[in-house]
């Protein structure tokens, strides 16, 4: 049997050998009492690339969004987020269960948002609405199909949100990957909002953890809401000194992933009855449509399953492919013959 080709997501990436030996020999503290050099070393390094005062390991992306919501929000506002958002669809429904805060959602075209889109569900004091609290933006937009927000649109959004007294979260667990896309750094991208959450355990390719950035403030009060979440680990340098190598090592890989997800779109869109816009792939994320195949999303994953090919069906008609550092060319050469030889069996079934 051929090696399996795992393209559900970019968390399924497996530390390099040069991370595992890197963790052996991490010089480790307790990180609850300050202590762990690696982790001091891994976010000074962090607030260092992204320009900013200060940043926290954090175990997972979705802790480090929720910790920064929680440090952004009072019980009873309205967060304003695409519909699309992982915070509103993903996350267990933390924004309400820990901040006590409903999510305020807007349709925008490809999952990225603009200030006049924000505006119109923006609410102040009122003795019948709910405040708006946080606004929250994502990018990559990851149920958008990977797409990027250019820095303007992001600057002025912050630029507005600041004025009406607004804070504004990023979303950032594969900002690395629109900085690929862009050409741009990662500074450049995130330098106006009031926090960042990025993902050590995507692309990047670290086994574990998340990093949150901001001013020292903001990291002073999100180290607590961390250890409230029971997220105060202690000899963490192991891991931490994986991210290290992610941060230094893991942007090299994210142009190569994304050529691969261009090469995917491009041969999936001429498979008979597969609806995809290649032009619309710009970075490591990809859906297609198969309704016109006449089988279900689900179907046509546990037939590539078969052929050792993984894709996540995300709604009845829609399958996810992301690409990443373990699935190389010749993988996605695998994924889009066995695609093919789904459909096909199918469309022979019709015809007999
Ligand atoms: N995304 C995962 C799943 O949860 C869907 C994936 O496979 O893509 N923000 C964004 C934009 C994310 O895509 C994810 C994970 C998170 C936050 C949460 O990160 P973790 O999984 O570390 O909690």
């Amino acid at each position: 049997m051929n090696e399996i080709v795992d393209l559900r997501s970019d968390t399924v990436t497996k530390p390099t050998p040069a991370m595992r030996r890197a963790m052996a020999e991490a010089e480790v503290g307790d990180d609850v009492y300050r202590e762990d050099p690696t982790v001091n070393r891994l976010q000074d390094h962090a607030a260092e690339i992204f320009g900013r005062e200060a940043a926290l390991f954090v175990p997972s992306g979705t802790m480090g969004n929720q910790a920064a919501i929680k440090v952004h929000t009072r019980h009873g506002q309205e967060v304003i987020a695409e519909q699309r958002a992982h915070i509103y669809n993903y996350e267990m429904a933390m924004t309400a269960a820990f901040s006590g805060c409903l999510v305020r959602p807007i349709w925008a075209e490809d999952g990225i948002l603009s200030w006049d889109l924000i505006s119109r569900e923006v609410r102040g004091r009122s003795d019948h609405r709910a405040r708006t609290g946080l606004i929250s933006l994502e990018n990559t937009s990851n149920l958008a199909g990977g797409s990027v927000y250019e820095p303007e649109a992001t600057d002025e959004i912050c630029d507005r949100a600041h004025e009406r007294g607004l804070p504004v979260h990023l979303d950032g667990a594969r900002i690395f990957n629109a900085a690929a896309a862009l050409g741009k750094s990662v500074a450049e991208l995130t330098g106006k909002f009031d926090s960042v959450m990025f993902c050590l355990s995507k692309g990047l390719s670290a086994p574990v953890g998340s990093m949150l950035v901001g001013s020292k403030e903001f990291f002073e009060e999100a180290r607590l809401i961390r250890k409230m979440l029971g997220g105060g680990m202690r000899q963490a340098g192991v891991l931490a000194a994986a991210g290290m190598l992610a941060l230094e090592e893991g942007p090299r890989q994210l142009p190569i992933d994304h050529a691969n997800a261009r090469f995917l779109a491009q041969a999936l869109a001429e498979i008979p009855g597969i609806a995809i816009n290649p032009s619309k792939v710009v970075t490591n994320i990809l859906f297609f449509d198969v309704s016109a195949t006449g089988l279900a999303a689900g179907e046509v994953s546990a037939r590539l399953a078969t052929q050792g090919i993984l894709a996540n069906a995300v709604s009845g008609t829609s399958i996810r492919m992301v690409t990443h550092r373990d699935v190389n060319r010749a993988g996605c050469e695998r994924a889009i013959q066995a695609l093919r030889g789904a459909v096909g069996a199918r469309q022979k079934a019709i015809v007999t």
